[in-house]
């Protein structure tokens, strides 16, 4: 089967903490995704606030945008077969408690510290994916790989 894309994140509360950083890192390549772009970056509040426009008007929206916007974070193009789904399952349930108790080994069950800050992103299809990595790598186009 093909490779897939998919592109991951490293939120603040992650990449200001160097053992947790590596951590997630070590998990990227550990589970041999092949890197194929990143780059660390302060996020712009209002790239942000477009990443997520699908949650504008949620209770939470604001809070995520602040602390998107709150401290450097580190972006990636991950390849792997079945990309999209492998990340999120690695990446655990995104809120804190169901992931503490429905998947603790996963990176969110490990070092997610609430709703909000809860160490990664990763797309959730296909269609959100191209999204999202022209939206972080925009001079990237498939046809390279
Ligand atoms: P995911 O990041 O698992 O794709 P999502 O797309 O539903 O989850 O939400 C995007 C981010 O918004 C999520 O990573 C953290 C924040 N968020 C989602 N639901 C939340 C909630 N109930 N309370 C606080 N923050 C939330
Ligand atoms: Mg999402």
């Amino acid at each position: 089967q093909a490779l897939q894309l998919t592109l991951a994140l490293i939120k603040p509360d992650a990449v200001a903490h160097p053992l947790i950083l590596e951590a997630v890192h070590q998990q990227i390549l550990s589970n041999k995704f092949l890197i194929v772009r990143m780059r660390e970056l302060l996020w712009r509040k209002e790239d942000c606030q477009k990443f997520y426009q699908e949650h504008e008007g949620r209770f939470f929206y604001q809070r995520l945008v602040e602390f998107m916007a709150s401290g450097p974070i580190r972006a990636y193009i991950l390849a792997h077969k079945d990309a999209i789904q492998f990340w999120r399952t690695l990446m655990g349930p995104t809120r804190v408690f169901q992931a503490r108790h429905v998947a603790p080994d996963s990176i969110r069950g490990s070092f997610g510290l609430t709703d909000t800050r809860n160490t990664t992103h990763g797309s959730d299809s296909v269609v959100s994916a191209s999204r999202e990595i022209a939206a972080f790598f925009p001079d990237f186009s498939e046809q390279r790989c």
